[in-house]
Order: C-alpha cells, then structure tokens, then sequence
C-alpha cells in the first residue's frame, strides 16, 4: 500500500468549529464538547458522516460548536428529527443532543418512543438538574427542595429517574458520565455510538451559574461499582437503589435495532426537494 492512499488519522480539532461557545465560564457542557470530538476522532468518523441533533438550551447549542452536520431544532423535538433521518440515511451517524428540560419536560413523550422505538441512534442528555437558558426554572430532575425566587420552598415533586424510564422504554443501552471525568465520558461515547440501537448517555453537567451547588459533584461521583449487565430488571434494581451518583456503563442490550419494513416505499430525497419549492 502506497504511503500517499493513507488517510490522515483526524484529531479532536477537526471536529471543531470556527464558533466560540458562548456557554457561561466554568460550564459543564465545555467538557462534553471535548468529549464528543474526542469521541468522534477516535471512531475515525469523517465529519460529514456525523450528524449532531439538538433542541433548545444551552446545551442544545451543541450542533454549532461542532464540524459536523447539525440541526438545531425546535425545543423538546430532536427526537423525532433525528430519527427521521437516521430512518432515510443509515449511512450517517446520528448523536442526539440534549438538556434536562429540553429532553425530559417538553420532550419527555418522545424520550418514551425512541426507547421503544430502537432507531440505531445515540442520545446525549446534559442534565443540569435545571433549565439553565431561561434563567433557572426547575426542570423535571431537580430536586423537591431547592428553593429559588421562581420556586419558593422548592416544588415538592418527585424528580423523574430518566436511566430507569429508559431502561423501562426499551433503551438498548444505558450509561450515566459526569461532565468533568473527561476520559470516562469520551469512553463511554465511543462505545455507545457503536452500540446498535438506541443509546442513552445521561452526563450530569453541572450549570455552575444557576446551580452553583453542582460543583460539589466533582467529589461526589463514583465509578459504577459492577459491570454492565444485560438483564434489564438486574439494571433497573441498581439503577434505582444507587445514590445518582455512579458512573458508567450501566446496561448493554441485545435488541435488534429498527428497521424500515420490507416494501416499504424508499424515500426520493429529491422529489421530496420538488415538493417543497412549490
Ligand atoms: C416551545 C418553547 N417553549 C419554551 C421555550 C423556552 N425555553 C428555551 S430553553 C428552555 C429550557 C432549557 O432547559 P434544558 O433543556 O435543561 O437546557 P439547559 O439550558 O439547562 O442546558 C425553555 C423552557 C422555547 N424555546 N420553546
Ligand atoms: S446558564 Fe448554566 S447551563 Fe447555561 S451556559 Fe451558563 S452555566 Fe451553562
Ligand atoms: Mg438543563
């Protein structure tokens, strides 16, 4: 093999784009910019055969930030977006980008059936335990006690335990990372892209502006203490007994991925182009 047919393997840079993050200083979500791209260089995926979905957030900015395609869609809907398009185009690798609010509140329905569903996607959620953009309204994870000016003595609801929801949903693989446990996060990444299936990756990213508490969760995060399993209800016991805490792969799956149904009309991107200019 001649030395000139040799790719040049691609740095995490490759994946960046030329738009600074406009994310507060000392955000969460800086790192899991990082990760994706390191993720991205080490699957050696050229940039145009990934695409990056979001909603609407800080996190959901995600897209921008990034070399490759992305869409930042409207808020709560990057599901059914990205599913779409994985569903027309196998080819491309689609990674879905999420907050807490935007994934589990306006989007929680579809949280629901693209775990059923099992499109071969990997889906990002950036759980800061609040809505961060819109000034720190309490999100469907944020604890019933936390009292702010826009909830006074704290909501008092139960929070939403999104990796049980997920697991209950069909999700064929299920992983918790914090945000600063850079090489852990990137791991976990590079694995549940390759994952077939829907992947569902919780990263806790702490929003040091609105929930300045959250930079406790450096010292308090703490490798999974067993190996993944693939026995959903062995899963869901250690899911819901652990302190939220552990990180980690938590649960591998072996369902097939969806697939089109035999017969079903391929799609014609460009008649579909037709029908839009009219
Ligand atoms: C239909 C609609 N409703 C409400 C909003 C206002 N809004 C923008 S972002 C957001 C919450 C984002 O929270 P989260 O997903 O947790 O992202 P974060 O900013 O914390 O990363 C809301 C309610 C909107 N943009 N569109
Ligand atoms: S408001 Fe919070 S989530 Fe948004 S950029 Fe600032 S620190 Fe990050
Ligand atoms: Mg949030």
């Amino acid at each position: 093999m001649s030395i000139a047919n040799v790719a040049p393997a691609l740095k995490p840079a490759d994946y960046k784009s030329d738009t600074t993050p406009i994310w507060c200083p000392g955000c969460g979500d800086y790192h899991v910019l990082l990760s994706f791209t390191r993720a991205f260089a080490r699957l050696g995926l050229p940039p145009e055969e990934i695409v990056v979905v979001s909603g609407i957030g800080c996190s959901s900015r995600i897209p921008a930030y990034t070399n490759c395609y992305g869409f930042h869609g409207v808020h709560g809907r990057s599901l059914a977006l990205a599913a779409g398009l994985k569903v027309a185009r196998p080819d491309l690798t689609v990674v879905v980008a999420s907050g807490d609010g935007d994934g589990y509140s306006i989007g929680g329905n579809h949280f629901l059936h693209a775990c059923r569903r099992n499109v071969d996607m990997t889906y990002v959620v950036m759980d800061n335990h609040i809505y961060g953009m819109t000034k720190g309204q309490p999100s469907p994870t944020t604890e019933p006690e936390f009292d702010t000016a826009l909830s006074p003595g704290g909501t008092g609801l139960r929070p939403f335990h999104p990796l049980v929801i997920a697991l209950a949903s069909g999700a064929n693989f299920v992983a918790r990372c914090f945000s600063g446990e850079l090489n852990q996060t990137t791991d976990v990444l590079v694995e549940a892209i390759q994952h077939p299936g829907f992947s569902f990756v919780e990263i806790l990213s702490p929003c040091v502006t609105f929930r300045p508490d959250e930079r406790a969760w450096k010292q308090l995060v703490h490798p999974a203490p067993v190996a993944a399993t693939n026995d959903p209800g062995k899963a869901a016991r250690r899911i819901m007994t652990d302190d939220g805490f552990n990180i980690g792969i938590l649960y591998r799956g072996d369902r097939s991925p969806y697939q089109p149904p035999i017969g079903m009309a391929t799609i014609d991107l460009s008649e579909l182009e037709k029908e839009f200019e009219r």
